[in-house]
């Protein structure tokens, strides 16, 4: 289904959260990692995005899959690209009850053991990338999912081993390797609302604590997984992120997707992509509108690769579609950062961070750019562009594909023209006169 055609394609998300004091990203997904994933993700990744997290690459079983013995080689992929485009990087998971592998289960029930592998992994990995992963999420998913929340008692090596003061170690370590880096408790469902009894709540009353007894906690990720139905959601992140604001702790975005039931695949309207649209708008003004909040991360950037297919009852949850075309969200989030002046959007960040990223910025290399010469139109910043020339009704007159500088307007009148470009996700349309 060809309905997107996004009004922004000459500009990036990217420049306008920069220019906001802002982050927003994608996940890399694995399939990045095993060079299993087409072109057009990294350029797009890198040109519309400003911060970024693996998928699965930097937790437990990835970094540490035997005991002591370090694996960072994906981990420093993603960390070199990011480097090189001037990406934030945060870091997902230390301590998590989920990829933690066989040799660390086989410590079951081991106070003293359990405490020396965590402290020992979390000095490690955050010591291998201090200074270059800006922000960890130090504990992932501790709380259990009834309606009472407490913590996780059961099915955690952690907590079942340790008890609850794994948390409070796991921040202190963190802190002592990177003392510079930001740590956040990030977990799913808090974006449910803060009444009493709910996990938004208790944690809450964990950070109340945390922040009492000088545990270094800086940020909580709300990692965000609805569903297209889930419409008050953007108001409870927002009085999640007020009521965080008085405790000085930051609330970050860290894996959002809006998913449709799967059932719907092939069966959804203009009208169900714009109801999605509006959904992620909805999150970006209350992104920008709360002064704590920092990072926008989306999980997973096009369709095509999304842990909602693989694991879930949902479906294209995304900002591009399984073609790599940026769907009407796309516009949506463009939208509500147009709306949202630089001059109006406060950054939670010091300027120390900000100019950082500032420097670290690698001119954006995806802009299309044409110029017509006699009938010679050149292109620059395409790869293989398609190139189509319309006359001022909108009539089809000149077509030609897979062109890379320039290619002769051949069969054309003098005149006025209309000419579109496209290049993967670049597009470009601009009025040519032909003499
Ligand atoms: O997207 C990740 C998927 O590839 C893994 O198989 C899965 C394993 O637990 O983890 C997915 O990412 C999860 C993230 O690490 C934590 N929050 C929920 C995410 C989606 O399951």
């Amino acid at each position: 289904m060809d309905y997107f055609s996004s009004a922004f394609a000459d500009e990036t998300i990217r420049d306008l959260a920069k220019e906001r004091g802002r982050f927003i990203g994608t996940i890399l997904n694995s399939e990045w990692f095993n060079d299993a994933i087409e072109p057009e993700f990294e350029e797009i990744h890198k040109t519309q995005f400003n911060v970024v997290v693996a998928e699965n690459e930097m937790k437990f079983d990835a970094t540490e899959p035997s005991e002591n013995k370090f694996n960072y080689a994906k981990g420093d992929k993603m960390v070199e690209y990011a480097q090189a485009n001037g990406l934030r990087v945060r870091g997902h998971a230390l301590a998590w009850h989920s990829q933690v592998p066989g040799w660390v289960n086989n410590y079951s029930g081991q106070k003293e053991k359990l405490l020396s592998v965590l402290k020992n992994h979390i000095d490690s990995v955050v010591g291998h990338w201090k200074g270059k992963v800006a922000e960890w999420d130090v504990v992932n998913e501790a709380i259990n999912d009834d309606y009472n929340h407490d913590w996780r008692s059961t099915g955690s090596v952690w907590y079942e081993g340790i008890g609850p003061e794994f948390l409070d170690s796991a921040f202190v370590w963190a802190h002592a390797a990177d003392p510079n880096a930001e740590l956040c408790y990030n977990d799913y469902a808090v974006e449910w609302g803060i009444n009493e009894g709910s996990k938004a709540g208790f944690v809450l009353e964990q950070v109340k604590r945390w922040k009492a007894n000088g545990i270094p906690i800086t940020c909580v990720g709300t990692q965000t997984h609805i569903e297209i139905a889930h419409e008050t959601t953007p108001q409870n992140v927002r009085a999640f992120a007020k009521a965080l604001a008085e405790l000085d702790v930051k609330l970050n975005i860290t894996e959002l997707d809006i998913g449709f039931p799967k059932g719907s695949a092939g069966k959804l309207t203009a009208a169900d992509y714009e109801k999605q649209g509006h959904l992620y708008r909805q999150f970006m003004d209350v992104f920008l509108e709360e002064p704590n909040m920092g990072e926008f991360v989306i999980w997973g950037l096009t369709d095509a690769h999304s842990w909602l297919d693989e694991q879930q009852g949902k479906t294209e949850g995304l900002l591009y579609d399984k073609q790599y075309k940026p769907k009407p969200a796309f516009d949506s989030i463009m939208v509500s950062l147009k709306a949202h002046p630089a001059s109006e959007v406060k950054s939670p960040y010091p300027d120390s961070v900000l100019i950082q990223q500032a420097t670290k910025f690698v001119a954006v290399t995806s802009k299309l750019s044409a110029q017509i010469t006699g009938r010679i139109l050149s292109i620059a910043g395409a790869t293989a562009a398609k190139v189509d020339v319309f006359d001022m009704q909108g009539r089809p007159v000149f077509s030609a594909k897979n062109v890379k500088k320039a290619v002769e307007l051949s069969g054309l009148s003098e005149g006025l023209f209309v000419v579109r470009v496209r290049d993967g996700s670049k597009r470009l349309m601009q009025r040519i006169t032909i003499k």
